[in-house]
């Protein structure tokens, strides 16, 4: 047992986990099975770990009931990509995979990862394979470990942003599962050494949870990193990077009716230097698999071993596991957490286009032609792609002389839309309904035609630049991180909604519940006055967020994040 404590009532979960021969499982067996598109429902947990979620067409699920059919089971396959930079090469690899065998799409998701989906049970090992002869992987982008580590995408005005990104790899490699079961199951690898498996860092039951680590570089805050389990926030002094403030404790899932369950923001509970970043990360990881709770999944995550035990409890096991002292937590500013759009210079002379990708959804439809656009852009292309956090795409590392290429070519495929208010440009929505299980209402399939309806408010209210941010999530997972939007919006069930308002515009602070199951119209007839009184009266670079508490018009969250001293 590798808890410091023996739990008693261990989760399903747990006990899969510990039987698991690490996270084999029955995996084999299950993909060789053809009398199901499913997996053994053991495996449907351990393929987590693999980097892909069994689901099914939600969309044809009464159809094919009707039909006394199974559902039609699917898969989701989430690729690793630390930083979320690609080359051109790898771009195309997943490109191709998403029509041979996905739903024609790609899917850039609000952690720098691609996922795509629908593909079916007989397909997942050929994909799973061509994604690892691109040099990327889908191992642990899901599942109690770390996932996809996030970092700032874009370079410009960062002298350190190479330095930084660089370490985040670092922690993405470190932190993998060593188990040896992802290669023999998708990349038909003998078990090569007769010792057994061993998992130094995760033990064999790994963590009690999912577990989220993103560094930052101020002024950017673009990763949301007060949403991470753990977070690093880069100092600089003299223009060298000398280490990182340490946040604790973020996480914005919740559950509808379980108030033990809430969004909480990381508490900045230290600084340490650049060069005990693995170590400070490494010890935080082992508080929580020592002591998160694995009992009950709702309640597991290290926010609530923080809250349960006391951040002070937390800081002083930290420092007893490290033998030293963190420091006190350097000063730093975050402004924003959106992209900047357009083109932008780096401090390496090479130009970046920061390409507005609705949702993350990367397909064609008439008169944009987004996914033939971006294949061709990366055939031609000698830089990199950089996926963004808030679900966008940055075309990096673009000689001078090459810009206008790429310029012609998103034109000719309907990409580049001056008319884009900054409302639309600052939104984001999950995947929901379509293939998200846990989905109470649409997201990414419905907030387009809202904001087509709030646009013209936005509008008639002369804020076509504003950069108010919108997030819309089908569930209070948060996917999309809708606790963090200036306007929140958590599906109920279909066709109703939560209204969220006063989240900070730099991702400091939580918002709140202002209405609740509201319909389509409803949200409509809320939003307009606030809208058309933050027109008239806002004061000079205040943002929608911070104008809504100063006019009383819902109060600041009563769950601040903390900066330890
Ligand atoms: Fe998420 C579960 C999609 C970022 C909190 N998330 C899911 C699943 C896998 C549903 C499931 O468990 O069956 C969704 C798959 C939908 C699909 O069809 O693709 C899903 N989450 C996503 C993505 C794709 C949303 C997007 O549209 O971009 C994001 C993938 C990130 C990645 O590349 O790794 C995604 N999920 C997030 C975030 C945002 C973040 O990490 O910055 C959060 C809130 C932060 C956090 O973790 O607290 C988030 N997802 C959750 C939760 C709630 C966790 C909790 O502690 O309560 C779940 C449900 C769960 O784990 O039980 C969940
Ligand atoms: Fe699914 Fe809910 Fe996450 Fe949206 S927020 S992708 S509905 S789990």
């Amino acid at each position: 047992m590798n808890n410091k404590f023996v739990q008693n009532n261990l989760s399903e979960d747990e006990k899969i986990k510990t039987k698991s021969n690490f996270l084999r499982g029955t995996i084999k067996e299950s993909l060789e099975n053809p009398l199901t598109g499913a997996l053994n429902p053991d495996d449907v947990k351990l393929i987590k770990y693999h980097g892909s979620y069994q689901q099914y067409d939600r969309d044809l699920e009464s159809e094919r009931k009707q039909k006394k059919l199974e559902p039609l089971y699917q898969f989701m396959v989430r690729v690793r990509v630390a930083g979320g930079v690609t080359t051109p090469k790898q771009w195309l690899v997943l490109d191709k995979l998403s029509s041979l065998y996905g739903n024609n799409t790609l899917k850039l998701t609000t952690r720098q990862s691609f996922q795509f989906h629908g593909i079916l049970k007989r397909d997942l090992k050929p994909t799973i394979q061509e994604v690892n002869k691109t040099l990327l992987s889908t191992l642990a982008t899901c599942g109690d470990v770390n996932r996809n580590v996030m970092c700032n995408p874009n370079p410009y005005q960062s002298l350190i942003h190479e330095e930084v990104y660089g370490i985040a790899r670092e922690i993405s490699n470190y932190f993998l599962p060593k188990t040896t079961a992802y290669h023999e199951i998708w990349l038909n690898k003998e078990k090569v050494s007769r010792i057994p498996d061993a998992e130094p860092i995760y033990k064999h039951t790994y963590l009690p949870r999912k577990f989220k680590i993103a560094l930052a570089i101020p002024p950017h805050n673009d990763v949301d990193i007060f949403a991470n389990d753990l977070g690093f926030i880069a100092i600089e002094e003299n223009k060298k990077l000398i280490g990182f403030n340490v946040c604790v404790g973020g996480g914005l899932g919740s559950t509808f009716g379980n108030k033990s369950t809430y969004p909480r923001l990381a508490d900045v509970i230290g600084f340490t230097p650049k060069s005990r970043v693995i170590e400070v990360a490494e010890t935080v990881i082992g508080i929580q698999r020592d002591y998160g709770n694995r009992s009950d999944r709702k309640l597991s995550r290290l926010k609530h071993t923080i809250d349960d035990r006391g951040l002070e409890w937390f800081v002083n096991e930290l420092n007893i596991r490290l033998g030293w002292n963190i420091e006190r937590p350097y000063p730093y500013k975050f402004v924003s957490n959106g992209d900047k759009y357009g083109w932008l210079k780096g401090t390496n002379d090479k130009w970046y286009y920061t390409l507005f990708v609705e949702h993350g959804r990367v397909k064609n439809k008439e008169g944009y032609t987004l996914k033939k656009a971006l294949k061709e852009i990366a055939e031609i292309h000698k830089g990199d792609f950089r996926l963004t956090g808030n679900q966008n795409l940055i075309i990096g590392n673009v000689s001078k002389n090459d810009k206008e290429n790429i310029e012609t070519i998103l034109k000719r495929n309907g990409i580049i839309n001056n008319k884009l208010t900054g409302l639309r440009k600052s939104s984001m929505a999950c995947v929901a309904l379509g293939t998200c299980g846990l989905a109470f209402a649409e997201s990414e399939r419905y907030l387009p035609s809202l904001i087509d309806k709030l646009d013209k408010i936005i509008l008639k209210n002369g804020l076509k630049d504003d950069a108010i941010n919108i997030r819309m999530t089908g569930c209070p997972n948060n996917c999309a991180r809708s606790s963090l939007g200036e306007i929140g919006l958590v599906g109920r069930a279909i066709g109703r909604y939560n209204l969220y308002l006063g989240a900070s515009h730099n991702g400091d602070r939580l918002n709140s519940l202002y209405k609740e199951m509201l319909s389509e119209e409803n949200i409509l007839n809320e939003l307009e006055p606030i809208i058309s009184i933050y027109a008239k009266e806002k004061k000079k670079q205040e943002t929608f967020g911070d104008f809504v508490i100063r006019k009383g018009i819902i109060k600041k969250t009563n769950r601040p994040l903390q900066v330890l001293q």
